[in-house]
């Protein structure tokens, strides 16, 4: 069977986005997504999206596999792709328009900005240790500056789950943590029972932070927008940041706002088409 396939990046964290519109169930399974994304033996891809039909009164599903084949509940990059995407099956629509996106973190709306960029709400973070899921917790219940034991070290790390569930530490150089020698020790610690994207966070100033991230299911990526949100919440909830921060990551910068009015994370950044072509499944 052919499939037709785009290729989407956001900041250079790059997905395979297939039009599902047309049935329910994804259109390829999670060892063929796993293959596609292969960057010697597929298409090469962090990710597949699987651009559904709506659920519930929204617009249109979001579903997609990780490059080893997982489903992660949320994609900050790619439903910026996503956003983009529909706005090319559907031929084109002005600035501002917004959709409603099923998600398994819940309904999240992007918003189409000019010059690629697209604008997120992306719901209410989630800080209830057991929501996470994480068994770190104080005794106030907050999974906030805990100390975590890996590889040897004692870190401190605070949990926040934007529908998909983040550990972040504050370090004072984030270009000298040996991240591929760690991030899979964090991504499968016991304290995280649906294992964990692991964020290190620099400090440059309270409006602006650099991060490096090790993402569950995929491993080093250029960046991750999930990933980006629940590290500026850890840095409002930790005294390290402002609400509204811009966040560099090796891809390029996203701008994130933890709003006081509403408690809901917007995030801010491009999203652009790569590819398009056809592959024998
Ligand atoms: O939670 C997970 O398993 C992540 N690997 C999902 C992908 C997150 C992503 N990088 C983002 O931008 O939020 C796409």
């Amino acid at each position: 069977m052919a499939l037709e396939f785009t290729k989407y990046q956001g900041l250079g964290n790059d997905f395979i986005l297939l039009d599902n519109r047309q049935q329910t169930e994804p259109l390829v399974t999670p060892e063929q997504a796993a293959k596609l994304c292969d960057r010697h033996f597929g298409i090469g891809a962090d990710g597949v999206i699987f651009a559904l039909p709506g659920t519930d009164g929204s617009d249109y599903t979001m579903r997609i596999y990780n490059s080893d084949g997982s489903e992660p509940e949320m994609c900050g990059n790619g439903i910026r792709c996503m956003a983009r995407f529909i706005d090319q099956l559907e031929g084109g629509n002005p600035v501002g328009k917004t959709y409603d996106i099923h998600t398994l973190a819940g309904m999240i709306r992007p918003q189409l900005e000019a010059e690629e960029q697209v604008r997120v709400d992306m719901g209410e973070p989630i800080l209830t240790p057991a929501e996470i899921p994480t068994s770190l917790a104080d005794d106030a219940g907050k999974s906030v500056n805990q100390p975590l034991d890996v590889v040897g070290k004692t870190w401190t790390v605070t949990c926040v789950s934007m529908g998909n569930p983040h550990c972040i530490t504050f370090v004072d150089d984030v270009a000298a943590i040996p991240l591929e020698e760690i991030g899979a020790d964090f991504e499968t610690h016991s304290a995280f029972p649906q294992k964990i994207n692991t964020e290190f966070i620099e400090v440059v100033r309270p409006d602006y932070i650099k991060m490096r991230v090790w993402e569950r299911g995929a491993g080093i990526t250029l960046a991750c927008g999930t990933g980006a949100c629940a590290s500026v919440v850890a840095g409002v909830l930790t005294g390290n940041c402002d609400r509204l921060c811009t966040v560099e990551l090796p891809g390029g910068c996203l701008q994130i706002e933890w709003s006081k009015a509403d408690n809901h994370v917007y995030m801010t950044g491009p999203a652009e088409i790569s590819f398009q072509g056809s592959t024998a499944l």
